[in-house]
């Protein structure tokens, strides 16, 4: 079968803006999963929060919701509920994951719907001219915080942990290669997987980016005790220290379409759904 991800949007992201390269790497990764004949295009689904990040809606030729801004992975956990064959990627900032969206952040590691949270981290929110963020480094000043930022920052990381996360990685928006191995890794997780994308804003909280040089490349981890030390490595708020990237833990634990039996049931069943055409097809344009 012909893949068609591309769409015929016009890119509306900064020139140079980290993001093209998530999209590239992300169209990638899914190329490679639907020529390794595991998955065919229309096995994938996503969701976008609102943000800078969320324009990738309208990049990335895939069924899915462009949601309300902190909304994008109950949206998502939804679309499994609905058809748990679906793979479901759910594209969120930081901004919107951890302050619209911090329950719903916490909860998804408990529930371990299998799918995917890919976070693109630019310790901003960016689309609306860079406030700060719950990641945002003390200091930083902006139109909002003219003082300057007072508060420390979460570390998503270390929240993840400890609220039994099964698969936690980390990777840089700089590395193609090493994302597309990341979030097939991630894909490929039974449970819920979460990816935060290291992110350079070129635009707003720019002292915040270039942390390349702290970044090294760590081995996939099991142990719950490694990763927490990993974890504490990178506090999001200095330029010191170090930042471990990959898979910083992953477990085996019963996900939700394994936990629930009405799910598990649905899963056994082929798909038997087939587009009939429709007259909505000639009023709703496609991407
Ligand atoms: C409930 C709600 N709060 C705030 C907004 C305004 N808003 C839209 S996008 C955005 C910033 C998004 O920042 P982030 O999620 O970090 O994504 P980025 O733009 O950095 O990719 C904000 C505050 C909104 N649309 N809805
Ligand atoms: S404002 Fe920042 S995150 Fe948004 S498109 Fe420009 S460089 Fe990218």
């Amino acid at each position: 079968m012909k893949i068609q991800l591309d769409t015929t949007s016009e890119k509306t992201w900064c020139p140079g803006c980290p993001n093209h390269m998530i999209l590239a790497s992300v169209k990638q990764t899914i190329t490679e999963l639907i020529e390794s004949k595991t998955y065919k295009q229309t096995d994938f689904a996503i969701t976008t929060d609102i943000g800078c990040h969320a324009k990738i809606f309208d990049y990335i030729n895939l069924s899915g919701i462009y949601c309300l801004h902190g909304r994008a992975l109950p949206t998502a956990i939804g679309i499994k509920l609905g058809n748990p064959s679906l793979k479901v990627l759910s594209f969120v900032g930081d901004g919107g994951m951890y302050s619209e969206g911090m329950a719903h952040f916490i909860h998804a590691f408990k529930h371990n719907a299998n799918m995917t949270l890919i976070l693109h981290d630019n310790q901003s929110f960016s689309l609306t001219t860079g406030q700060p963020s719950p990641t945002t480094q003390q200091g930083y000043i902006s139109k909002a915080s003219p003082l300057g930022t007072a508060d420390r920052p979460f570390n998503p990381i270390k929240l993840a942990l400890a609220a039994n996360a099964t698969f936690v990685a980390r990777t840089s928006a700089k590395d193609m290669k090493h994302m597309s191995e990341i979030f097939t890794k991630a894909i490929e997780h039974n449970g819920f997987s979460f990816v935060e994308i290291i992110q350079d804003c070129l635009i707003f909280n720019a002292e915040a980016n270039n942390k390349d040089s702290l970044m090294y490349k760590i081995k996939d981890n099991k142990s719950l005790e490694q990763a927490e030390k990993l974890a504490r490595e990178f506090d999001y708020n200095s330029k010191s220290g170090k930042i471990p990237i990959g898979v910083i833990y992953q477990s085996a634990e019963r996900s939700l379409e394994d936990k629930w039996p009405q799910l598990k049931k649905q899963l056994n069943l082929k798909s038997n759904i087939t587009k009939k055409p429709s007259i909505l097809d000639k009023l709703i344009p496609t991407k």
